[in-house]
């Protein structure tokens, strides 16, 4: 884990996205004072003289939450440009899964991988989210799909934390998809999640939550269940990759379980959108996704909106349906593509980010005793992130109140 540190910015002017109705409320350029780590006080005096702490000066450069990727599966072995060839050749990603290629070619190479080799590979990619402003990243399992090499991927997740300064939450993703070996018995692959996977990831604190792809080439609504209840007996919090592909009802399974967030929904239908409102569950927006395979289906945003379904926006990084290490293109995509507006969007990658890993109450807000974990940028309005692409607009992250210039 990061150390804490004690830290003065001055002269900041403060995209907090403390209130929902209030826009983006950019304020006056503000002193910050950090302790421990912590944001201990934010006021309006501007001195520079702070004896005995590290003072930056903002130069009234807009500062905004750390950027939260809340939703990728950054850890793995190998990639799959071949396949992103093939599907350029016509195959599509639902046909290439089932001749045993698409996610199953990623498990092959990462069981082979050892825990090292797998940071090595994500280091890379990790260094492109750094890149474009995050601070707090998720990072699912689910290309091992057995005791050991799920495991070993959690692990290798944790570790990232000692060679960047990232914060990095789990999900436990077992039930990604039923591995070769359990192809004519996927429920006996259930079951190994349920009584060996889960407990072990939860006895040995390797996982933060659990989540599953409940799809027609995932898991069906039983079985996701059975992982979900499980999980929950477990104290792990529960997320669900749903209605991604189809419409299996995945999303109101995810509210009964009062889960963190329900992930994909591009089929989500109105019932569904109203089992989230109910239930205080994110709907995660994942243009990335919806991109490289060219989806048309587009998820219920208008209706997610009318409800004030709280809507985050990540990368989804993983080699098969996104390969996109950089979350404001995804801020970009969102309002492209989904018709999300720029306001929006980074509320997306901030607060309701942070909600979506069940830290809504110490991440994603710059407000007295949340964590200091800033983005300061080179820009003059925060639409700025969501509008330009490719532009390194990032002056300086800030983690557990450090200042790091990556
Ligand atoms: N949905 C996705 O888009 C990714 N996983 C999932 O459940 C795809 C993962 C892959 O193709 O490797
Ligand atoms: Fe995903």
């Amino acid at each position: 884990m990061c150390s804490e540190h004690d830290l003065i910015l001055v002269n900041a002017r403060l995209v907090s996205m403390e209130s929902d109705d209030r826009g983006y409320a950019i304020t006056s350029p503000k002193t910050v004072t950090i302790q421990k780590g912590k944001i201990h006080s934010i006021t309006d005096t501007n001195s520079t003289e702070h004896s005995g702490v590290q003072v930056v000066d903002c130069k009234n450069k807009l500062v905004t939450p750390g950027l939260i990727d809340s939703h990728t599966h950054l850890v793995f072995g190998g990639n799959r440009a071949e396949e992103f060839e093939q599907r350029l050749k016509g195959v599509s990603y639902e046909a290439i899964a089932k001749q045993g290629g698409g996610i199953l070619s990623t498990v092959n190479a990462t069981r082979k991988a050892t825990e090292d080799q797998l940071v090595e590979n994500t280091l890379p990619i990790l260094d492109g989210l750094l890149r474009s402003g995050v601070t707090s990243v998720e990072i699912k399992s689910g290309y091992g799909l057995t005791l050991e090499d799920e495991l070993k991927m959690l692990r290798a997740a944790k570790s990232l934390e000692n060679h960047r300064r990232i914060k990095v939450s789990t999900t436990l993703l077992a039930a990604h998809t039923t591995p070769t070996e359990y192809k004519h018995n996927p429920d006996a692959y259930v079951d190994l999640i349920c009584q060996e996977i889960i407990p072990a990831a939860s006895e040995l604190e390797l996982a933060d939550s659990v989540d599953v792809f409940c799809e027609s080439i995932g898991f069906n609504i039983e079985q996701t269940e059975r992982v979900f209840a499980t999980a929950q007996q477990y104290g792990l919090k529960i997320k669900g990759h749903v209605e991604q592909l189809s419409n299996l009802g995945g999303a109101q399974l995810v509210a009964k379980y009062k889960g963190l967030s329900a992930d994909h929904i591009e089929y989500l239908d109105a019932v569904g959108v109203q089992s989230l409102a109910d239930s205080g569950s994110v709907a995660m927006l994942l243009p990335g996704a919806f991109y490289f395979l060219k989806e048309t289906q587009l998820p219920p945003i208008s209706q997610l909106r009318e409800l004030n379904v709280p809507m985050a926006i990540a990368t989804d990084f993983n080699p098969g349906t996104s390969p996109f290490a950089d979350l404001t293109m995804m801020m970009n995509m969102g309002c492209t593509l989904f018709g999300l507006t720029p306001e929006e969007a980074l509320r997306g990658v901030t607060c309701h980010a942070a909600k979506a890993l069940g830290l809504g109450h110490s991440r994603g807000q710059i407000k007295q005793g949340y964590e200091a974990d800033l983005a300061i940028w080179n820009i003059a309005h925060p639409a700025e992130l969501s509008y330009q692409v490719g532009i390194p607009r990032l002056s300086a992250r800030i983690v557990n109140g450090e200042l790091c210039h990556d």
